[in-house]
């Protein structure tokens, strides 16, 4: 079975773990979100494409959700003390990928050919694909300012509310080659349980991608990411409560109007599944505390399609 998941950062590497420990690796595309990338010392960074890659690579810290397990700060720590920039925490190991990442985009590779390359060293057989090769970055507006995407949740560690985003480049960015493609020829579709705002609707912005889901003939199954309408970590909560005006299995299914035909909800949600209209509920619990719930709820969200 062809998979197609669409995903961001920490929530999406945990649930794309779990999906490839049940379902064959090979068969799994994923699409990640790009509107947080940002330069930062001379070096891109992708934070959630590398949020999978370690995922997927089991060099990921568990416990931070984001960067490499047994982490040094070295570089970090001399910048501090030179007077850098070192509000974002790059690790020395995490460092290494990002030079690498960089040097391939200044020579002109597009960030899809580099995320290739990457995935292939790691020794992975899963394909992650940026959403697009062109350059989308997402901003928030909020009451204090606009910021862009690591500026408030980083810098700022996301104190303020959210008013809106705005995702700078998406109207005329293209999905990067093989998107289209992989949802076209999938029999499944997924949305990893991911901040709907800030790490599926910047890949939902590209208009072509928006047009691939809507037109699906195949199921698309979404997992929300929040428990008993909390999120377990992030302000995916409290901007669902701002911005869509609650934070029941429908708030969350709202943000997928007419393009998901089920969604998974934790057992502590399966109370408030009156108002999901069309999308059917799958009932299970959703959270990954370890590689078994991890592969359960890839199971629960595979078992939408008929074996
Ligand atoms: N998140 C933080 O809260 N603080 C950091 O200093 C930080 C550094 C960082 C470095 C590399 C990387 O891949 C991720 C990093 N993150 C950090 C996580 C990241 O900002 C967010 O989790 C994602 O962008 C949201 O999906």
């Amino acid at each position: 079975m062809r998979i197609v998941v669409l995903s961001g950062g920490v929530g999406g590497a945990r649930f794309v773990r779990g999906l490839v420990d049940v379902a064959d690796p090979a068969q799994v595309t994923v699409v990640g979100n790009v509107g947080d990338d940002l330069e930062v010392l001379g070096v891109h960074v992708s934070p959630d494409l590398d949020s999978i890659l370690y995922a997927l690579a089991d060099l990921n810290d568990d416990e931070r959700g984001w960067g490499r397990a047994h982490e040094t700060w070295n570089a970090l720590t001399t910048v501090g003390e030179l007077g850098g920039e070192s509000w974002f925490r790059l690790g020395d190991r995490d460092l290494g990928l990002h030079l690498v990442r960089t040097q391939a985009l200044q020579r002109g590779e597009p960030l899809s050919v580099v995320t290739a390359r990457l995935t292939k060293s790691l020794g992975l057989e899963t394909r992650l694909i940026p959403a697009t090769d062109d350059r989308l970055r997402t901003w928030i507006t909020t009451p204090a300012g606009e910021f862009t995407f690591q500026e408030w949740f980083v810098a700022r560690g996301h104190r303020d509310e959210v008013d809106a985003l705005r995702f700078e480049g998406a109207d005329t960015a293209t999905p990067a080659p093989g998107v289209l493609e992989a949802m076209e020829s999938a029999d499944l579709l997924l949305v990893a349980p991911s901040n709907p705002y800030v790490s599926i609707a910047p890949i939902l912005a590209l208009p072509k991608v928006r047009e691939a889901l809507a037109r699906r003939r195949v199921p698309c199954v979404a997992v929300s990411p929040l428990i008993g309408g909390r999120a377990v970590k992030g302000p995916a909560d409290r901007m669902l409560a701002r911005l869509a005006g609650g934070t029941s299995p429908a708030h969350v299914a709202g943000c997928y109007s007419g393009l998901i035909d089920a969604l998974v909800v934790d057992e502590a949600d399966a109370g408030a599944l009156d108002t999901l209209g069309d999308v059917r509920p799958i009932i299970t619990r959703t959270l990954m505390s370890d590689g078994d719930a991890r592969r359960r709820l890839a199971e629960a969200a595979l078992g939408a399609v008929p074996a």
